[in-house]
């Protein structure tokens, strides 16, 4: 698919984006999970031409729910996607995995604990973590114009364990993977894909756009 008719179903996909739920902040002062924040915008998100939908947050747990968003969607893997192919090829710069989180993806619940470049560790480096997410059956979703697609989250795990950690920055996150494909020679869009999951509240940074990598 060329970039123009890529880009021509994009100026569509704005009338044809899936149920865009507006939440309210109401109940995030009591017993709130460590990652809860105030979401804007919650989407179920259908590119255009349909197919598979998937939510654009992970969750902490399986519940659809603002309380429990975990981290933003921010890179889509298509053409020939799947979930193991959109990982292999940062294998030896992301070698670790990290926690167990879930993700609506398809219509059904996926879970991944995700690659990302270190197990937790107290110095100041980075530390960034990419959750990759489809149907467990298939191992990956369609749509006409996307073909087969996967859809991953990022963040970092600033200091995890010791004093000072956070955890955050996902749209730098998204960047540092982006320009591991970039390098390895793979088509990409640079936030490219407007999500709505736009967030600027200290370490919970995303622009809202995801950036997609073709996978051939
Ligand atoms: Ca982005």
């Amino acid at each position: 698919m060329d970039q123009f008719s890529r880009a021509s179903a994009r100026r569509r996909i704005i009338t044809c984006l899936g149920t865009a739920v507006a939440l309210v902040a109401a109940g995030l002062a009591s017993a709130a999970p460590a990652q809860a924040r105030d979401v804007n915008l919650w989407f179920n998100h259908a590119f255009y031409g349909g197919g598979d939908a998937f939510d654009t947050y992970d969750y902490g747990q399986q519940t659809r729910a603002e309380d429990h968003v975990d981290w933003p969607v921010s890179l889509v893997f298509f053409n020939n996607a799947t979930v193991s192919k959109a990982k292999a090829p940062l294998s030896s710069v992301m070698p670790h995995t990290g926690s167990l989180k879930y993700a609506w993806v398809g219509g059904t619940w996926d879970q991944d604990r995700g690659i990302k470049q270190y197990p937790g560790k107290c110095d100041s480096t980075t530390n960034y973590h990419m959750r990759v997410y489809a149907p467990p059956g298939t191992d990956r979703m369609f749509n006409t114009y996307y073909g087969y697609f996967v859809v991953a989250t990022t963040h970092m795990d600033y200091r995890e364990g010791c004093s000072g950690q956070w955890f955050g920055e996902s749209e730098a996150a998204e960047d540092f993977v982006l320009r591991e494909f970039i390098n390895r020679g793979y088509h990409y869009w640079s936030d490219w894909t407007d999500l709505g999951s736009y967030e600027n509240n200290g370490h919970f940074q995303s622009n809202g756009r995801a950036s997609e990598v073709s996978i051939p």
